[in-house]
């Protein structure tokens, strides 16, 4: 039968709201928050999770919060929709958990949790729900600036603030072109995994994105790293970043997003269905925003600067 997307849409934002009340009633502390998400069970030394593929690091923090909020979510997901898969950042197991064409909630309980942790206002619950692998509902809720983006896949993508009526994103209708990355707002994140060649390659990345001209750099207007890969891709989509890129995105950082950036007239490159499968190791992705030029020339400009790194 044909899902009714809208009834979706309306669950999700319903449990966005619970989640808020949630995440904004908790006092968390980076004294007590855990380590190594990806790795459930956690291992005694070294991360066990083939995919995550580098060591527990004092960067990937974990709290109690993040775990109830994803209990709550499936709770309510399953009454609901008991039909339907569910991916939970908290309860994916690597190597089990599998992307398959039906129906699927993809949930990141709270997305920025270090930025939860440290009082840092960008953090956010993200829920997304695909079907044959395409992003078709996207709902991220900012409690502490009660600022909700909602899409679904053919309907648009809209922001609200505080219970305001919705504004359609991008939040400027007539957006500029794109004329090269010099004049790029652009968002990059540092990510968890801080160790090897990885890290170098990211430092190198955002070292020839910042660098001057004369200096062999794209000198873009300047870069940002918000901590949350969803408001980032929601801030793309909203028009108020040029580009988003992070190499190591897990579906659940980007369900949500890519569902408001595509109704949003942004494009999602180098993450085509079939590529961001939690259990595969392709999970590089670039978002750029709606233009009506010069977005298919960003993404080219872009992946010249990160080379091997995408
Ligand atoms: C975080 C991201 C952040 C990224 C980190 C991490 P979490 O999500 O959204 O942008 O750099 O690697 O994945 O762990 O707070 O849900």
């Amino acid at each position: 039968a044909e899902i009714n997307l809208q009834e979706v849409h309306d669950l999700l934002v319903s449990i966005a709201h619970e989640a808020g009340k949630m995440i904004m009633s908790a006092t968390p502390s980076y004294l007590s928050a855990g380590e190594k998400k990806n790795c459930s069970p956690p291992p005694s030394k070294h991360c066990t999770n083939q995919y995550a593929n580098h060591l527990p690091t004092a960067a990937d923090l974990v709290t109690e919060t993040d775990q109830a909020v994803e209990a709550m979510v499936s709770s309510r997901l399953q009454t609901s929709y008991p039909q339907f898969s569910f991916i939970g950042e908290e309860t994916f197991k690597p190597g089990v958990t599998k992307l398959t064409d039906a129906p699927t909630f993809i949930v990141d309980p709270i997305d920025g949790t270090t930025n939860f942790v440290h009082a840092f206002p960008a953090f956010c619950i993200s829920l997304g729900f695909v079907v044959k692998k395409v992003p078709s509902v996207g709902v991220i809720y900012n409690p502490f600036l009660g600022e909700l983006y909602t899409a679904i896949k053919g309907q648009g993508a809209y922001l609200s603030r505080n219970g305001a009526p919705k504004e359609k994103l991008p939040l400027k209708q007539n957006p500029e072109p794109l004329k090269d990355l010099s004049t790029c707002l652009v968002g990059a994140e540092w990510g968890s995994d801080r160790t090897g060649s990885n890290f170098a390659l990211k430092c190198a990345v955002f070292a020839k994105l910042a660098a001057s001209k004369e200096d062999g750099g794209a000198m873009v207007h300047s870069l940002r790293a918000m901590g949350s890969a969803a408001l980032n891709i929601a801030a793309v989509a909203a028009g108020q970043q040029d580009v988003f890129w992070e190499g190591g995105c897990w579906a659940w950082d980007v369900a949500a997003g890519w569902c408001l950036l595509s109704e949003a007239g942004g494009i999602m490159a180098g993450g085509n269905p079939g590529d961001w499968d939690p259990a595969i190791d392709g999970r590089k992705y670039l978002a750029v925003r709606a233009a009506p030029e010069g977005q298919k020339a960003i993404v080219e400009e872009m992946w010249a600067v990160i080379g091997d790194g995408r």
